[in-house]
Parts: structure tokens; C-alpha cells; sequence
């Protein structure tokens, strides 16, 4: 008799979640490594089980039984050339699109090649046996859980969409210490996807906020019904200079989440909606985290679990998705403005900011021309530039699709000769300008492309106050290999001045506040200047370091912040250690 499910999460969260997508139909063979998981759909009693010896006559029943139900027919067997037999059955079941979800046991992954009995290699498929495959990791704590449950969403919607074929999941086995005493199954978190022509569901009561990623322009049709949908929804759109949105509704957060306060804003809300992919505004994200649950809207339908709490995803272009939820009602825009009003409490400390990334930044994002394009490179730069908000009508890229450092400067060249009616303007590192620098002896370069250089002699990332390389090595350590620093001149030689000058740019520098002050409005006039402009900024990584501290306790009371930066600085154990010394 079996008395209860094996206490093996991974058996438990692929029945739960077969159990809530509603598949039932099952043809197992007998053996070892699946034998917990035959064991719990018997258990459970409302699966409709077949029984095979031969896995190859398995995976060809459930072809039939597939075609004869439409419904997905689950496979089971164990590992070794039992699952190999399941090949001529899966390929027949790809090119006739049959949802079969094949799962076969094993014990370990790193038993692969150790001559262990029975394990083979199963981690690289046929092309044609499966239209997606999820190797299920062993579960030994929550990360492990949530990358299991959205890999058996994922199979499981795959064998369940409208374009379906079979499914490949291995499932790792408990490895000898069975216990079957779980009465109850573990409660798996389901993700649905929805397509076009399927029924939508309502939105959640409560706050809903729009969150758009990294995102080509939106068309003016996308622009007003995302308007549209925020005001029949009292929503607003949280967003960053990668998102392509210029609507009424865009809130640009990035200086609300890097201070420590938590804003209300930000809190209770009920639903994210998320478009676009990688961000900009990092801090913005991890705060939205918050929210109960995630919308992802996407024409791929990829389960993309952003904020870790990912419930539907709709499978379609943002419009369909927008105009499902437009309607006649009454138009509010409460949230807009209670988010408008909060971002206006935070004063820009402009007088405390040493000349810095931060500085350049909050100078020059608040007068680019309206219709110019700025390109952002990565590490500080991104960092920096997303807690400003730049003039209505500049447009914004980043090439954060991968936050290389090698590309953005050759990415604002090639933009510079495709659209030569805008001025293009680059703001980058030095780290990034030495990777990229080639190309700026492109033969067609014209007058149209600006280049602002933060140059703090390395790396300067890895030097802010909460960066590993600072907090655990200082500087000097970390200036060595970590922040590769001092090449080029240590910034002190002409060596980028002589370059650029050389190759028919107009070069100008700042090494000091007044001196920034006195030329960046040169490097922002939107006069034709006929050479393209490089303004190479001399900073300290301390200085840069120091103006992100700034920026980030703006509104925290002096003796908090002394904590925390206490607290980042020595680590609990070094707190302690203080107490001790001051007796407390
Ligand atoms: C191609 C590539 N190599 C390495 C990295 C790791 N990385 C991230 S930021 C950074 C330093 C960037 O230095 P710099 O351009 O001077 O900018 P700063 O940090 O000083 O603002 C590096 C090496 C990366 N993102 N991309």
C-alpha cells in the first residue's frame, strides 16, 4: 500500500503543478529513479495511469492516446537506456506536434560520468525530440524551489500552447533515504500564460503598477493606450532611460530607490505589469519586488520572473493586452500625482556633490536638447544618469541587454551615422572608452556624435562604498587587479586628449567643479559644431564614491546614516566588536 506522497520536493511541486494544469494522462515503465513519482500519481488516485514495459511502445501509446484526447500525456520512466527508448516515440510526437511530456529519472547530476551504474548524460538533446527541456536542480533551499517551479511552468505550458510538441523534464531521484509519509502536497506556484483569442482574466483589486524594462521606442498607439490604461486604472508607469516610453504616465524613480526610506509609492501594491526586458534602474526593480504579483506582457511569452512573483504571462503585442483592459470609466490620475510629489521632496544636494560621475550627470541630463539621443554606457555611468530625469523629448539608450562595457561607444557610433539629423550624445568610463576606442576612427564619423568621458583612472565601480572590492580589500588592493587602474597614463598623460584631437574631435576637460561649470554647456549646445565634441572629466574614485553616498541619504538623518555606513563598512561581527570596545 502506498501511504503518502515521498517527501522528495521535486516529485511534489511536478505533481502539484500537473495536478493544476490540469494533466492527467500518464503511461509509465516500471523502475528506480522514477518510482517516487509513479508512487505519487497513484497515490494522488485522480490520475489516469498506463502501464508499459517497453519505453519505446510508451512514448508511441501516448502518442495515441494525445491525438485520441488532445489533451498532454504525461511519460515516465527511469534513466539508462530506458529514457533513451523514448527517442523514436518523442521524435514522432515533434513533427507532429503532440504534447507528450517525457520524464525520466535520475539519481545525480554528478554521478554523469563516473561510472555509476545506470546514470547516462542526458544533458544535451536531439534537436528534434523536444520543444523544451528543464533539468531540475536538487532542491536544497528556496532558490532551488522557485527555479523548480518555473521550470516545470515552463514545460508544462510549452506541452500545453497552442503551437505545442513534446516536453523533456529530468527529475532528479532522493537517493535512498525514501520517505513516503507526506500526506499532503507541497503547494507549487502556478504561472499561467494566456494568448490571443483566450480568456483574459480580471485584474487584481488594489494598486497596479506598470514597470517597463529596456524596450525599443513605443509607437505612438502604444504611448496612448498605456496612457489609457493607466487612467482608467489610476496607474503609473515606472520606467528608466532604456525604456522607450514618453508617455503622460512615466515615473521616473531611480533617486526615490536608491534612498534608504521605503516610499509609499513603492509599497502595497497589489500587481505589477511588466513589459520590456533587462533595466536600467536597477534599485527600482528590486523595490517593486515587493508587489504580490507579476503580469509579464510579451509577444514571446518567455516566463520571465523579474520580480520573482510572477503569476500570468500574455502572450501577445502590448495592444491586445491594453485594449482587453481599457475602458469607459471614470480617468484618475491620484497615483501619478502622489508619485510626482514625492519625487519632488527630494532636493538635489548640488553644492555637497564633488565633481563626480553623479555630478556630470545631474548637470547635463537637465539641459540636453529635447531632440537629441543620449547613449549610457554601464557600471557607474548607468548608475548615475538613472537618477536624473532628462528633458521632455531626449531619447535614451544603454546597451544593457548584457551591461557589457565593451560596446556602447561603437553602439552610439553606429546610431550617430544612421540618424545624422540628431545630435548623439555617449557618456561613458574610461574602462569602457580604452575597450571601445577603435572605433572612433571610423572614416564617417561627423559632427553630430558627443562623447563625455568620466575618467576616475580605473574601474570606479568596484570602489563604492557598498562594493565588495572597497569594502573587503580598500583601495590599493583593489586598485591593483580588481579596478585596473593606472593603465593609460594613470589619467595624468594626454593620451586620450592626443587621440581624439588627433582623429578631428574638439576635446575639452574638466578637472575641477568650475571648470565643468564654466565648458558643459559647449558639450550640450545644440549649434552644429561640424567636428564631434569629446569632453574627458577628471574625477576621484573617492569623489565618485562619495556623491553616490550623497545621493543615496538624501533623506536620511546624519546619525542614520553614520550607522549604515558603519554597518557596510565593518560587517555585524566588526559592529559587535565595536560594542565590546564601548562597552554597550
Ligand atoms: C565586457 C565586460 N568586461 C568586464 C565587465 C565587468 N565590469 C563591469 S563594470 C567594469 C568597470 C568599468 O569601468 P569604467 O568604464 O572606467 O567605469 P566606472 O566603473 O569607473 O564608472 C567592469 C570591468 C563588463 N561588464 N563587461
Amino acid at each position: 500500500m502506498i501511504s503518502g506522497y515521498s517527501h522528495n520536493l521535486s516529485i511534489q511541486i511536478l505533481v502539484d503543478l500537473l495536478i493544476k494544469h490540469g494533466i492527467k494522462k500518464a503511461v509509465v515503465s516500471p523502475g528506480t529513479t522514477n518510482l517516487e513519482f509513479i508512487a505519487a500519481l497513484q497515490y494522488n488516485g485522480d490520475f489516469e495511469i498506463y502501464s508499459s514495459i517497453d519505453e519505446r511502445s510508451a512514448a508511441y501509446m501516448a502518442c495515441g492516446i494525445a491525438e485520441e484526447s488532445s489533451e498532454p500525456v504525461i511519460i515516465a520512466c527511469t534513466e539508462s537506456t530506458a529514457s533513451r527508448n523514448y527517442f523514436p516515440g518523442l521524435t514522432e510526437a515533434y513533427y507532429r506536434k503532440l504534447p507528450i511530456i517525457a520524464v525520466t529519472g535520475i539519481h545525480r547530476y554528478y554521478h554523469i560520468g563516473t561510472l555509476f551504474p545506470q546514470v547516462i548524460d542526458r544533458s544535451v538533446s536531439p534537436n528534434d525530440i523536444a520543444v523544451c527541456k528543464a533539468q531540475l536542480p536538487i532542491i536544497k533551499d528556496k532558490e532551488d524551489i522557485k527555479q523548480t517551479e518555473l521550470l516545470v511552468n515552463k514545460a508544462l505550458l510549452a506541452a500545453k500552447s497552442s503551437n505545442s510538441g513534446p516536453v523533456h523534464i529530468d527529475l532528479p531521484c532522493c537517493n535512498d533515504d525514501y520517505d513516503f509519509s507526506c500526506k499532503e502536497l507541497y503547494n507549487a506556484h502556478k504561472i499561467d500564460r494566456y494568448e490571443v483569442g483566450d480568456k483574459f482574466p480580471d485584474l487584481p483589486n488594489g494598486k497596479i503598477a506598470v514597470y517597463v524594462g529596456s524596450h525599443r521606442n513605443f509607437t505612438e498607439e502604444e504611448t496612448e493606450k498605456l496612457d489609457a490604461f493607466c487612467a482608467c486604472h489610476n496607474s503609473v508607469v515606472f520606467c528608466d532611460h532604456t525604456s522607450g516610453y514618453h508617455g503622460k504616465y512615466a515615473v521616473y524613480a531611480g533617486l526615490l530607490s536608491v534612498q534608504r526610506k521605503k516610499y509609499d509609492i513603492m509599497s502595497n501594491i497589489m500587481c505589477v505589469i511588466h513589459i520590456g526586458e533587462q533595466m536600467a534602474d536597477w534599485p527600482t526593480m528590486t523595490r517593486l519586488k515587493a508587489a504580490k504579483t507579476t503580469w509579464r506582457i510579451s509577444p514571446d511569452g518567455e516566463l520571465r520572473d523579474t520580480f520573482g512573483n510572477l503569476s500570468n504571462v500574455f502572450k501577445m503585442p502590448l495592444i491586445t493586452f491594453l485594449k482587453h483592459y481599457i475602458d469607459d470609466g471614470e480617468k484618475k490620475d491620484a497615483y501619478y500625482k502622489e508619485c510626482s510629489a514625492t519625487k519632488a521632496t527630494l532636493k538635489i544636494p548640488y553644492d555637497k556633490l564633488p565633481l563626480s560621475n553623479v555630478y556630470a550627470a545631474s548637470k547635463i541630463s537637465a539641459v540636453l536638447p529635447s531632440d537629441s539621443i543620449l547613449h549610457i554606457g554601464a557600471s557607474n555611468t548607468v548608475r548615475a544618469w538613472s537618477l536624473f530625469d532628462l528633458p521632455n523629448g531626449a531619447k535614451s539608450y544603454g546597451n544593457v541587454g548584457c551591461r557589457g562595457i565593451d560596446g556602447v561607444l561603437s553602439s552610439a557610433v553606429g546610431a550617430s551615422l544612421a540618424d545624422n539629423k540628431h545630435l548623439h550624445f555617449c557618456a561613458i568610463g574610461d574602462l569602457m572608452f580604452y575597450y571601445d576606442m577603435n572605433c572612433l576612427g571610423n572614416r564617417d564619423i561627423s559632427g553630430n556624435l558627443r562623447i563625455i568621458l568620466i575618467n576616475n583612472n580605473g574601474g570606479g565601480i568596484f570602489k563604492q562604498s557598498v562594493a565588495p572590492g572597497y569594502r573587503f580589500f580598500g583601495d590599493k588592493a583593489t586598485d591593483e587587479y580588481i579596478a585596473a587602474a593606472n593603465h593609460f597614463g594613470r589619467g595624468e598623460k594626454n593620451v586620450i586628449k592626443n587621440y581624439v584631437e588627433s582623429l578631428g574631435f574638439k576635446y575639452i576637460s574638466a578637472k575641477t567643479k568650475e571648470e565643468f561649470d564654466s565648458v558643459y554647456s559647449t558639450f550640450v549646445s545644440d549649434k552644429n559644431t561640424n567636428s564631434p565634441v569629446f569632453f574627458e572629466v577628471f574625477t576621484k574614485d573617492s569623489d565618485d564614491r562619495k556623491a553616490f553616498d550623497i545621493m543615496s541619504s538624501i533623506d536620511a538623518p546624519p546619525e542614520n546614516h553614520a550607522k549604515q555606513v558603519a554597518k557596510q563598512l565593518l560587517g555585524p561581527k566588526g559592529i559587535d566588536a565595536v560594542k565590546k570596545l564601548i562597552g554597550r
